[in-house]
């Protein structure tokens, strides 16, 4: 897979691209991600990329033409061009796993002020992670490559993305590792039995009290 993300401070990115599991399928060749600044696609002399709105009011607006110059340069037959924006769908693990299914992922962040209505013709999908603003949407697009990236074969174990939460729209069982007791927490008998039969009952029994309890939301749409 490759992701191609557009944005106006590809800084932002260092951190997220060098560590961990991202930097890891990034070596194992498991996706490409590229970052591109859209400030590299302004005709103006001065690489301007926002103007004041039309009709008067707050802020800046991304202008069109370099989002479009960028889109142009980069898309492809198999591009999926997401945009990144809080009036988008809200993001959820069904949409991470259906993402999975493109070769080739451009996402465009938005701007903290907005961008010009006509780059929304664009995209293919409008998406937001949440009901809260951010300055923009860099971090939206690392949400979901991350969220993406973790679910390409080969990136992580497949136990680990198949027990995933929301799966089957059950939260995670407890885990417990050394030592068994710990300052006077203990780790529950069962897991500690050798009885697979019985410890998966727990962990089930576990799960179910869990959503019940804290998302219940959740246990509805199963
Ligand atoms: Cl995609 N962008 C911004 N700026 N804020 C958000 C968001 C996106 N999703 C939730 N809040």
């Amino acid at each position: 897979m490759i992701i191609d993300i557009l944005t106006l401070f590809p800084n932002n990115f260092n951190g997220f691209l060098s560590e961990s599991i991202i930097k890891r399928a990034i070596d194992k060749k498991k996706v490409v991600i590229n970052i591109h600044n859209i400030r590299d696609y302004s005709l103006d002399i001065h690489k301007r990329v926002d103007d004041y709105p039309f009709g008067g009011g707050e802020g800046m607006v991304l202008m069109p033409e370099p989002v479009f110059r960028a889109v142009e340069a980069i898309r492809n037959e198999d591009s999926f061009v997401i945009l990144m924006t809080p009036q988008g769908v809200k993001y959820n693990q069904k949409i991470a796993y259906d993402l999975t299914s493109h070769k080739h992922i451009i996402i465009i962040c938005g701007h903290y002020e907005g961008f010009d209505e006509r780059v929304r013709s664009l995209a293919d999908m409008e998406v937001s992670i949440g009901d809260y603003i951010l300055t923009g949407g860099e971090l939206a697009s690392m949400v979901i490559t991350d969220s993406v990236v973790r679910l390409i074969d080969g990136v992580i174990a497949k136990d680990s993305s198949t027990n995933d939460s929301f799966n089957n729209n059950l939260l995670d069982y407890p885990v417990y590792t050394k030592p068994r007791d710990f300052r006077g927490m203990v780790v529950p008998d069962v897991l500690l039995s050798g009885n697979h039969e019985n410890i998966n009952k727990w962990r089930l029994e576990q799960q179910q009290q869990r959503t019940k309890l804290r998302r219940p939301d959740l246990l509805e749409k199963r």
